[in-house]
């Protein structure tokens, strides 16, 4: 594969597929784990992940590159095969999440802003030395009556091209993922809000990107959708989740930008998907619009597996189905009716 940083990103936003999103750190694997009564062990971590990028039929038609957690990119599989040679064997990106979590922003209550910028030339180099062409750091923005603030708008798009701009100069793609977060308490949180917080968000990261000499074509945006807070008590249709997401994204990302890839962020499966297809159904776009979920992609496998070998087969056909359906999205062809045939 090339190794140029464009033909990675074209790569990475393929007309038909999407990104798996399979990083969650080991808090994250736990609880996910405690979800189906299965201990976080490294086994069964291995075992787990091993299972979803065996499944051929997804990896390949799917799936154009797989977010791992560090612990993943230099695991082996059961019989002594990299778990990212058996992604790069499907002919799928392997690519590294190389943030060190969301901490206390200093000075507020509630705020976040993502750390890891601290060694992080050293640690790219050895990524790229294990085989990923690709990495990912994710911001966390909340919304409540107060915030954000820009101080944690600006810290956060600062940190995320400072990591851009490392991971370009070591031949790495990165994903630019500052998430406007659904979830949380509060009740003010309304479409409304989420659309005007993340053209905030969206302007003042590419301004930041621009400074810092980062290449829109060589990277990959990696966006909420525009939904209303998970506590709102309001729904919106998925006619208007794509308008408003469509709208702000034309206002804020640039054409030079080949893929935008969102994250699922706490939407069903079903609604993430129906989402992405109304958008590649009904406009015109100038980028590649996609997914990269983690949660929308790995539930239902999840539970299918339970954690039991015997159930290996079940999972991997749940993930496949899934995968599918997100693929059809991702070309706007995904109906209801699809999902119910199959
Ligand atoms: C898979 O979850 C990722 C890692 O989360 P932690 O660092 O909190 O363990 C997460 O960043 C993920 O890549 C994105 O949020 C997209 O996942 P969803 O589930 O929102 O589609």
């Amino acid at each position: 594969m090339s190794e140029r940083l464009e033909d990675i990103a074209a790569a990475m936003s393929a007309r038909g597929k999407g990104i798996l999103a399979a990083d969650e750190s080991t808090g994250t694997i736990k609880k996910r784990f405690d979800s189906i009564n299965v201990e976080s062990t490294e086994d069964n971590r291995r075992d787990y992940r091993e299972m979803l990028f065996r499944s051929d039929e997804a990896m390949k038609e799917c799936i154009s590159g797989v977010i791992l957690f560090e612990e993943t990119l230099f695991q082996k599989a059961k019989d002594g095969t990299p778990l990212a040679q058996i992604i790069a064997d499907a002919g799928a990106v392997p690519g590294i999440k190389v943030d060190k979590g969301a901490q206390a922003l200093a000075g507020t209550e509630i705020e976040k802003v993502t750390e890891g910028l601290d060694g992080l030339r050293e640690r790219l180099k050895k990524y790229h030395e294990a085989g990923a062409r690709f990495a990912k750091w994710r911001a966390v923005i909340t919304i409540t009556d107060n915030t954000p603030s820009h101080n944690c708008i600006h810290a956060n798009a600062h940190a995320l091209a400072r990591y851009a701009a490392l991971c370009q100069e070591n031949g790495i793609v990165p994903i630019v993922e500052p998430e406007v977060l659904m979830d949380g308490e509060h009740s003010q949180h309304s479409i409304e809000r989420c659309e005007i917080v993340t053209e905030w968000c969206l302007k003042e990261q590419f301004q930041e990107l621009y400074y810092a000499g980062v290449s829109l074509e060589g990277m990959v945006l990696k966006p909420n959708m525009i939904v209303p807070g998970q506590k709102s008590g309001t729904k919106a249709s998925v006619d208007e989740v794509a308008e408003r997401t469509v709208r702000v994204l034309k206002r804020c990302v640039p054409a030079a930008v080949p893929g935008i890839a969102f994250l699922s962020g706490g939407q069903s499966d079903e609604e993430a998907t129906a989402h992405l297809s109304a958008m590649n159904a009904g406009y015109d776009l100038p980028w590649a619009l996609t997914f990269s979920y983690g949660r929308a992609l790995q539930a239902a496998a999840l539970s299918a597996w339970g954690g039991k070998p015997e159930n290996v087969a079940a999972g991997q056909r749940a993930f496949t189905h899934r995968a599918k359906m997100n693929s059809l999205a991702a070309t706007g062809e995904w109906s209801k009716d699809k999902e119910k045939a199959a």
